[in-house]
């Protein structure tokens, strides 16, 4: 059992002296050191399968920690594993609603209960600070209840419907699809994988899961719990692999698919994945996600929402702010103030108790990093970062300092999603400027806006083309949404669905509707 150390964490925890949750996470880090460096089997039934070779990964923290030895799935083996979870897919559409409800609530208990060293895990793989790996931990849990919730709240979505006469009875059910599969990333190893995966049991498919090759561990200590929990072997398969290979295959093969990652990707499992006939594909992908200040906004309430977004994991969330438009009135006292909160941006070994920023995920994000620094110094200015960390044992990782720009208009650092911790700053003459320039982007994923005007804030409200907005947020100017609170996905390139995980429209997303009419004689 973890230990109750009274401390509920969500993505909003902006600090924590808590020695007991610290001294159970410190526990968690040495049992998670015992996991490190090991071969890794995917599983297909519960049988251990070896693909064809096996890619070894390494910690972004230090190249020297070797996460593990992956095995590598071939086309072949996705085709198993499909075809198992095809084999399994009525007995577990047939089993009552209310038990699988109950298997994947003991779960995510059981989740839970490994928080610490799930979490001590997720910080090695990825690079994620403490509270943002318990964060991520306990938000697949609470995806999981909140599914489960949303399934009983609806009475298994089973309803009866008007009656013509005394003979007809009709009634309304919502049914699976069959077999689901999940393609889940790197920043969120352990919530993007729960999330999908969980609310396609509960609708009563089986899964197959293909988790990012950086954040396989965590999608095989995902699937190892939900096993440990009860979850029957035949309702969930896990392949470990390459996107190109058993991503491909996977979404070729399933009757649904949710994958979370890039446009590109994201947009060409949207345009091929029906072939024969329609089906239910949910893709979440990018953002470049905009803060509008206000001249009659909190400025420090704006600086430390804005930073804790642009800088929280590294600007590796999809919701993670990387522009915000100021008035001109209060620029120069908002920069400065940015500025102050991002020199105490603590960087380091996320490892550590009070280190806010880890490093980013591997060496091509360092490139992006220094490419847009590039720009900034051709086409605007850097105010603050702006280069490679390598003191010490930060030689060894791929870390760097988190960074404010100012750009040209044209620049394109207004446009491409960087993921890395940037933040591009500029003037605008009012709010309806600022919103003017915060939609124009492919993306609508999320929104930040701080003001003490309601009128203003409604205007902000009805013009932002954002799937999950935020006003006046400290802890997150764009990110940090939390099942059963903040409903999250996104609108235009960023999301298929405009139906938001962790919100009331979520779940039905995994089930077809069959009306019933049934006349008794
Ligand atoms: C993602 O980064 O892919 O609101 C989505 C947040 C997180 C985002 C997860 N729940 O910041």
């Amino acid at each position: 059992m973890a230990e109750d150390t009274g401390f509920r964490i969500t993505y909003a925890t902006m600090s924590s002296d808590n020695d007991a949750l610290h001294e159970a996470y410190d526990r968690g880090i040495e049992e998670a050191r015992g996991r490190l460096g090991l071969d890794h089997p995917f599983y297909v039934n519960g049988q251990e399968r070896s693909g064809e070779g096996r890619v070894a990964t390494t910690s972004p923290i230090d190249r020297d920690i070797v996460m593990g030895r992956f095995a590598q799935a071939t086309a072949a083996d996705v085709g198993d594993a499909v075809a198992a979870a095809r084999a399994f897919a009525p007995t577990w559409a047939g089993t009552p609603w209310q038990e699988r409800v109950q298997l994947l609530m003991r779960a995510a208990d059981l989740i839970s209960e490994r928080r610490n060293v799930l979490s001590a895990l997720m910080a090695f793989e990825v690079g994620k600070n403490r509270l943002e790996a318990l964060g991520d931990v306990e938000e697949s849990a609470d995806l999981i209840r909140y599914y489960c919730h949303d399934m009983e709240t609806n009475d298994g979505f089973v309803t009866p419907m008007t009656r013509l006469s005394p003979a007809e009875a009709t009634s309304d059910v919502m049914r699976p699809h069959g077999v689901w599969g999940v393609i889940s990333p790197f920043n969120f190893p352990m919530a993007l994988a729960a999330g999908p995966t969980g609310a396609a049991l509960v609708a009563g498919n089986t899964v197959v899961l293909k988790p990012a090759t950086i954040g396989s561990l965590c999608g095989l200590e995902f699937w190892r719990t939900m096993i440990d929990a009860g979850v029957p072997a035949g309702a969930f398969h896990v392949v470990t692999g390459s996107g190109s290979v058993a991503g491909r295959e996977l979404a070729s093969l399933v009757d649904g698919v949710t994958f979370t990652g890039s446009y590109e990707v994201g947009m060409g499992i949207y345009r091929t994945f029906a072939t024969d006939y329609p089906k239910p594909a949910i893709c979440e992908m990018g953002g470049k996600n905009p803060v509008i200040v206000s001249r009659h906004a909190d400025l420090d309430v704006a600086a430390s929402g804005i930073s804790r977004s642009a800088f929280g994991f590294g600007g590796q969330k999809c919701s993670a702010a990387s522009r915000a438009y100021v008035e001109a009135p209060v620029y120069d006292e908002l920069m400065e103030r940015l500025i102050e909160k991002t020199s105490e941006v603590v960087v380091g070994n996320p490892l550590d108790r009070d280190v806010f920023l880890g490093p980013i995920i591997d060496e091509a994000a360092v490139t992006r990093y220094e490419e847009a620094t590039a720009e900034a110094e051709k086409n605007g200015t850097v105010v603050e970062g702006g280069h490679r960390l390598t003191d010490g044992a930060m030689a060894r990782g791929t870390f760097v300092a988190p960074t404010i720009v100012e750009a040209a208009a044209d620049s394109w650092l207004w446009r491409r999603e960087l993921f890395v911790p940037f933040v591009a700053i500029d003037r605008v003459a009012s709010v309806a400027e600022g919103l003017v320039r915060a939609n124009d982007t492919e993306y609508g994923l999320t929104a930040g806006f701080f003001s003490a005007d309601d009128d203003e804030v409604a205007r902000f409200l009805e013009g932002i083309d954002a799937g999950v907005v935020y006003v006046n947020r400290p802890s997150g100017a764009t990110t940090g949404a939390w099942p059963a609170v903040q409903p999250f996905g996104g609108w235009k390139g960023s999301g298929t669905g405009g139906r938001g995980g962790g919100g009331p429209y979520y779940l039905t997303q995994y089930m077809r509707e069959q009306s019933r009419t049934i006349i008794e004689n």
